[in-house]
Formats: structure tokens, C-alpha cells, sequence
């Protein structure tokens, strides 16, 4: 509680804060010149659009300070409760008309750039993407942000500061090719290098065992130390005045470390040597479904964690000493499985550092951890090799084995010496190479197991977590995601989503294949009844998927077969979209009529890209697949084209394989491409043999009938331009439940019970 003179110091603090810097055209146009002249350090009397962009962009980078600035002053008076939003990803897009949409000075910098000779579309469109993430996962990250600081919730978010982003994809002959994303190299002017918020950050070496005050405590002597800096990334709300703080991790070499290798005389390998340092913030894995137990990741995850802990603990101690009223303060809540190393870091810095007994620190875990799945299946959960993590972190290896024995303790005490059920619910892997499951670390240690849709949940139930669901039912719930709604603007058709088996893009080219076959066989009185299709469809594979891949050539073999044939006219049309990324969706998505969200039933855990096509007016052919199902709850089955097997019908039907109703015109396409109609039929070959016979593991043979189906549909109601207008209507009308907001909204109040704490105007 504040009092006398320190509350009137605040009030004069605040009272200041509404507009320190104006916004109206000429003072807009007075610092972006000022930006020109003295940070781009051009003249003001010629500069090209790209300068104009960078001078604009720091200009509307001066408002975010000023906005953050003053919300964490506020903050800090307040102190309420603190969200911590730990993920390895962050898909953040392009940031200039976000920023200037927010903070509700769009039309003043169009006008004030307008006076100058410049247009601020043309300016935005000089923005390279922040791609640091893969795809759904690490967008809903950056959707999330934005609703937290939208909604005046008291977050931060934490992650890497990679160097290179998602790798660029390059389609050279249809084949696609990886290029390194070195997004820094012209600048970035949306974050703020903070070189005096640094921690070092501890790898490798061993554990010591020392007395304290009789009893014995122990010392993880570490082998090798690298620097953590922080880069801040302010993220301002929509219609407040509350601006959060991305925080991401940039590595350095460490001062405090390596001084031995000078006194050896070989002065310049020591210095490339302290360079290595910076590789672990260097590259964004691009696998977004394996785990492969490389030991740069697990640095990476280490590395992010262990300096976003320290500067949690800074920060509370800055206000508080007494870490019982830790879980007052502070709600830590992991982005899947990748940054729950954090669980062992604090139990560490809780015991070793700060003295605490296991039992109050194992408290004080138990009620701030919550976490997110967003796996549909037990291939897409996180191990880590035992050897590779005593190896790299000793001391935390030891505490999950400590964790785990109390667990199973427990746990034999619950379900006696069930042996069968002990091993698989065990943080433990027995087996060739000895692992920790991260999934089992962060359940047991989380009070709350959030899936991504209702479905999922039901999937996590029954299927992935059953062992944990029946031990600890109330720890599992969902939050339906949502993401950031975009002005709505405006037959095309499109699949934009990373490539996967389980997405079944080959299923929409198969559907391609069959069109095309149709259209050529047909009558020319029939010709004119066909409903002229441009088909699009982009994403990237995964450098090491080799089927992903196939499709893609697949995708461009088929398209420069169908493009180039003259009986076909402008009645189909087949292209792919490289390198698809944030940008390239704001661009596509409001323009299309169609979109597909076709993964087997079961596979997809929550999906998010068909809300953005929904809220925008496009129609949706979709199987009936994670948040799709509520989806289908909002708008209603009609205003949609739903088809394919159930998520209960899947395991049935694969047990059965010799039962699927595979219809005739699958077989027909198959051959096609088996035949070489569209060339490289060697190179096809294992893509057609993964869906024919019993091998056909996502069911794409089942589901081709009821897919065609579906698209005849979608044909019939293209035509009729009235349905077709009031089906779109509807899906825009039932979007608004798909909104990061209300996830975000779910999240503060049911897991990390935390209020909104709005910075005054
Ligand atoms: C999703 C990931 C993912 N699920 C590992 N899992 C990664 C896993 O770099 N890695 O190691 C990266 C990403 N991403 C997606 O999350 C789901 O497939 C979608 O269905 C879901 O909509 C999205 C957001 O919840």
C-alpha cells in the first residue's frame, strides 16, 4: 500500500503518461525525417522506400517504448500475479501495420507519409517476416502474446533469439530446396538489445556434495559457461494502452569463463573457441515433429530456460523475499513439452541456490507449472537420451531421478505393484537407450495438463495420458484455441499448412488428379457445366521428410502437367505457393473461397489455420478433426463440407485394413501417377506404396469417395451464388468463438489465475 508521498510521485508519473510523443501528421512526419537523418543516417532530402520503411519503423518503435515503459512502471507498482509464457517459438510475422493498427495511428502515418510521396502499404511490404517457429504451434504463441497484452493481462514472454529462422523454401524443377533465413542482416527495429540484462548461463561438468551447516548440500561445478542477452520485443495490445514484453535470448561468450585458455598461449584458437558460444542461439530446429536427442537442442531448450528462471527470480526478489508467496506471484506455463527443463531448473535454484528443503521447493513447483500439449500421438512426444543429459546437465539429471522415486513411490502406494503400469508412467524409459519422457516430467510436476481442443483432450484421455488421466483426472483440461483476428476483406481453393502424411495433401492432389481426369474425358456440353477451379497449395517440409517432400514434387509434377494442357483452358488450374510464411497468409486468405483441413480424423490436435479462413469468409472442406469439430457446433454441419472417417471409426478401420471401401477412382488415379503420367514414377513409387493395401496408414484410399463427395458439393454450391454468400456469412458469423482472446481469457482465469492489470491513460 502506498502512501503520502510516494503515492503522489506515482499519480505525477502517471499523469504524464498519455502521449509524450504526438501523433498527428506533421510531428509523425518531423521524426520519421529525424529517423532518416539520424539513425538510418541518410539525407532527409533522398532516401528510397527501404529507408522510408527503417525510418518509419523506428519512429512507431519510439511509441511502443514509450507505451511499454510505462506499462511495466505499472506493473511494478501494482504487482499483481505474473503470467511467464515459456516457448521455443514465437512466429511473429511482420510487425509494422500490427504495431500501427494497435496503437491506432494507421490512417495518421499514411497521411503523414502520404505528404511526403510515400505510400505506406508500399513501405510495409519492405518487411522481412520474424519467422522464428514452424508453423501452428509457434504462431498460436504470437496470436497468444497478442491477446495477453490486448486483454491487460500481466504477462511475459520468453524464448530463443535465433539468428536464422525457418529455412526459406526454395523450388527449384518442383523439387524443394532449404535456404538459411538470416533475417538480421538489414536490421531489426522492433526489438531492443538490453547488453546489461545478461545471466551466465552453466553446461557439462560435475556434481559436489559440500557440508552446510551440518547437513550436506550439492554444487554443480559446471564445465563451460556461456552468456545469455536479452533482446526485448515490445507487443502492444489493440485499443489499450498496455504494451508486454516479449524477452528472447541471444548467446554470447562469457566473461566469467574460459580465462584459463589465455594463460595457455594459444590466444587465437581461445578466441574462435569463446565464438562457439553463440551457435546455440544460432539456428530454429525445423523438424516440427521428431525428436532426435541432438545435443544443440537440448542446449537451446537449457539455454532459454535457465536465463528466463534467473530473471523471474530477479524480479520477484526485487519486490518480495520470501518465496513462499512465490505461487502468489507467478504462473509459469510451458509451450509444450520443449522448455519443461524448467521444472528441474527451478527445483535447482530452489534447493541448491536459494536453500529451500525439497519439500517446500517441490511445493512451490507443484502450483505454478501448468503446461500445453499439442501432440496427438506418443511418436510426437519429447525424450531426451539419460547419457546425453548427464552429460550436459548433471545436476538436473539427478534431480528428475529424484522426482521420479518419490513419484513411483507414490504411485505403488495408488495402484500397488503393477508393474506394466509403473514403466509406462515412469519419467524413466528403461529400454536400448535409457530416456527421459518430458511429457511424463511435465504431468507429474504441473498442476494443469492442457490440450488444444475437446477433441484432443479426449485423445490425451483415452489414449496418450490414460494412465495419468485415471491417477490425476483433474489436472487434464482444454482451451479450444483461438487466433488473432485480422480486418475481414474481400472459386479459389487452398491448403496452406505445414506438409505432413497425416495433413493428406496428397489426398487434395489425388482429388486433382481425379478433376482433371473428369474434365478430359468429358463432353463438351458438359464442359460447360464445370465450375472453373484454381487449386492452391503451399507449406514446408520438414529438410529430412522424405515423403513430405515427394508431395511437393508430386504437387509441381501435376500442376505442370494440368497447366500446360491445352484441353483444359482455364477450367483447372494447379500452383504451389512457396515458401509460405505469415505474410504470404495475410495475402492469401482473405482471397480465397475454399479451404481444406483434411488430416485423418484423430491426427490433427487442435488446427488453427481453417479459423483464419472461416473468420474471413472462406468455406470450409474439412474432416472432422480437432477444433474443426467445434467448429461445426458453431456454424452448423450445412454450412460447410464435411466428409471422411470419424475419430472413432479410425482404429476400427485400420485394424480392418482388408475391409476398406477403397473406391474405384483411388485405384484409377494411383495408377496414373504409377504409370508415369506425370513423370518420375520411380521417384513416386514409395508414395504410392504408402497409401495402397493395408499400408494405407491415413486412410486416404477410405476417405477418397466421400472426398469427392465433398468437393461435388462445394461445386454445387458454388453456383448457387445466394447459398453460397449466406454459407459465408455464417462462417464469419461463427468465427468470433475462435479467438485468442477468449483461449487467453480461459487460460488466466481456469489455469494460471492471474487478472488484468490495465495501464492507465
Ligand atoms: C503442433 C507441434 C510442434 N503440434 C515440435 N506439435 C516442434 C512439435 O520444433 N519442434 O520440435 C514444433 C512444433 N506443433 C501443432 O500445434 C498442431 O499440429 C496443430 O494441430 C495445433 O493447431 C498447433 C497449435 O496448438
Amino acid at each position: 500500500p502506498e502512501s503520502g508521498e510516494g503515492k503522489a510521485k506515482a499519480e505525477r508519473m502517471f499523469s504524464l503518461m498519455d502521449g509524450f510523443l504526438k501523433n498527428d501528421p506533421i510531428s509523425l512526419q518531423k521524426d520519421i525525417l529525424d529517423h532518416v537523418e539520424y539513425t538510418v543516417a541518410r539525407s532527409r532530402f533522398s532516401f528510397d522506400d527501404f529507408e522510408a520503411y527503417q525510418a518509419v519503423s523506428h519512429s512507431v518503435r519510439d511509441r511502443l517504448i514509450e507505451r511499454w515503459h510505462d506499462t511495466h512502471a505499472y506493473f511494478k507498482r501494482k504487482d499483481p500475479k505474473r503470467l511467464y509464457f515459456f516457448s521455443l517459438e514465437f512466429l511473429m510475422g511482420r510487425s509494422l501495420s500490427n504495431s500501427v493498427i494497435n496503437l491506432g495511428v494507421r490512417d495518421q502515418y499514411a497521411d503523414a507519409l502520404n505528404q511526403l510521396g510515400f505510400e505506406f502499404e508500399v513501405l510495409a511490404e519492405q518487411e522481412g517476416d520474424a519467422a522464428q517457429g514452424n508453423g501452428g504451434l509457434a504462431r498460436l504463441s504470437a496470436c497468444q502474446m497478442d491477446s495477453l497484452a490486448t486483454m491487460d493481462f500481466p504477462a511475459w514472454g520468453y524464448g530463443l533469439r535465433y539468428q536464422y529462422g525457418l529455412f526459406r523454401q526454395v523450388i527449384l524443377d518442383g523439387f524443394q530446396h532449404e535456404q538459411p533465413d538470416y533475417w538480421l542482416n538489414f536490421g531489426n527495429p522492433w526489438e531492443i538489445e538490453r547488453i546489461h540484462v545478461s545471466y551466465a548461463v552453466k553446461f557439462y561438468g560435475t556434481v559436489e556434495e559440500q557440508d552446510l551447516n551440518g547437513g550436506k548440500r550439492k554444487v554443480w561445478v559446471p564445465g563451460e559457461m556461456v552468456e545469455a542477452v536479452a533482446y526485448d520485443n515490445p507487443i502492444p495490445g489493440y485499443g489499450t494502452r498496455n504494451t508486454i514484453n516479449l524477452r528472447l535470448w541471444a548467446a554470447k561468450p562469457s566473461d566469467l569463463y574460459d580465462m584459463e585458455s589465455y594463460g595457455t598461449g594459444d590466444y587465437i584458437n581461445a578466441v574462435i573457441n569463446r565464438q562457439k558460444a553463440e551457435t546455440i542461439s544460432s539456428v530454429l530446429y525445423p523438424d516440427d515433429r521428431s525428436y532426435q536427442g541432438k545435443e544443440l537442442r537440448l542446449k537451446q531448450q537449457y539455454f532459454f530456460v535457465s536465463a528466463s528462471v534467473q530473471d523471474i527470480i530477479r524480479r520477484f526478489k526485487d519486490s518480495l523475499n520470501d518465496f513462499n508467496q512465490f505461487p502468489e506471484k507467478v504462473a509459469l506455463q510451458l509451450n509444450d513439452t520443449h522448455p519443461s527443463l524448467a521444472i528441474p531448473e527451478v527445483m535447482r535454484v530452489l534447493v541448491d541456490e536459494e536453500f529451500l528443503s525439497w519439500k517446500q521447493a517441490w511445493d512451490i513447483v507443484c502450483k505454478i507449472f501448468s503446461c500445453t500439449t499439442h501432440t496427438v500421438v506418443p511418436e510426437g512426444l519429447e525424450k531426451i537420451p539419460v547419457d546425453l543429459l548427464g552429460s550436459v546437465l548433471p545436476r538436473h539429471l539427478q534431480i528428475i531421478f529424484d522426482i521420479n522415486f518419490s513419484f513411483m513411490e507414490e504411485l505403488k502406494k495408488h495402484f500397488g505393484l503393477d508393474f506394466n503400469r509403473l514403466s509406462q508412467m515412469s519419467i524413466v524409459e528403461e529400454g536400448a537407450v535409457k530416456s527421459i519422457r518430458m511429457a511424463n516430467l511435465s504431468i507429474v510436476c504441473c498442476h494443469t495438463v492442457n490440450g488444444v481442443s475437446r477433441v484432443h483432450l479426449d485423445i490425451l484421455k483415452t489414449k496418450v495420458f490414460k494412465d495419468f488421466y485415471e491417477l490425476w483426472p483433474q489436472k487434464f483440461h482444454y482451451k479450444t484455441n483461438g487466433v488473432t483476428q485480422v480486418s475481414p476483406d474481400a472459386m479459389f481453393d487452398v491448403q496452406i499448412k505445414r506438409i505432413h502424411e497425416y495433413k493428406r495433401q496428397l489426398l487434395n492432389i489425388l482429388g486433382i488428379i481425379y478433376r482433371y481426369d473428369c474434365i478430359k474425358n468429358m463432353k463438351e456440353s458438359d464442359r460447360r457445366k464445370v465450375v472453373p477451379r484454381v487449386c492452391i497449395i503451399g507449406g514446408k517440409a520438414a529438410p529430412g521428410y522424405d515423403m513430405a517432400k515427394k508431395i511437393i514434387k508430386l504437387c509441381h509434377a501435376v500442376g505442370e502437367t494440368i497447366n500446360n494442357d491445352s484441353d483444359i483452358d482455364d477450367l483447372l488450374k494447379l500452383v504451389f505457393i512457396p515458401d509460405f510464411n505469415v505474410s504470404v497468409a495475410e495475402l492469401v486468405i482473405p482471397g480465397s473461397d475454399l479451404s481444406q483441413h483434411i488430416s485423418t480424423a484423430g491426427h490433427e490436435a487442435s488446427g488453427t489455420g481453417s479459423m483464419k479462413f472461416l473468420m474471413n469468409g472462406c468455406l470450409l472442406l474439412a474432416t472432422a478433426d480437432g477444433a474443426t469439430i467445434e467448429i461445426i457446433e458453431e456454424i452448423g454441419e450445412d454450412n460447410m463440407f464435411l466428409f471422411g472417417a470419424k475419430v472413432h471409426e479410425v482404429p476400427k478401420l485400420r485394424e480392418k485394413a482388408e475391409n476398406h471401401r477403397v473406391a474405384l477412382q483411388f485405384a484409377r488415379v494411383l495408377r496414373m501417377v504409377r504409370d508415369g503420367y506425370f513423370g518420375y514414377e520411380d521417384y513416386f513409387k514409395s508414395l504410392c506404396d504408402s497409401i495402397e493395401g493395408g499400408g494405407d496408414f491415413y486412410l486416404l484410399g477410405n476417405d477418397f469417395a466421400s472426398y469427392l463427395e465433398a468437393q461435388a458439393a462445394a461445386d454445387k454450391a458454388f453456383v448457387d451464388q445466394e447459398r453460397w454468400t449466406k454459407m459465408s456469412i455464417l462462417s464469419t458469423a461463427g468465427s468470433g468463438r475462435f479467438s485468442s482472446d477468449k483461449t487467453v481469457g480461459e487460460y488466466a482465469h481456469q489455469t494460471w489465475g492471474i487478472e488484468p492489470c490495465r495501464c492507465p491513460f
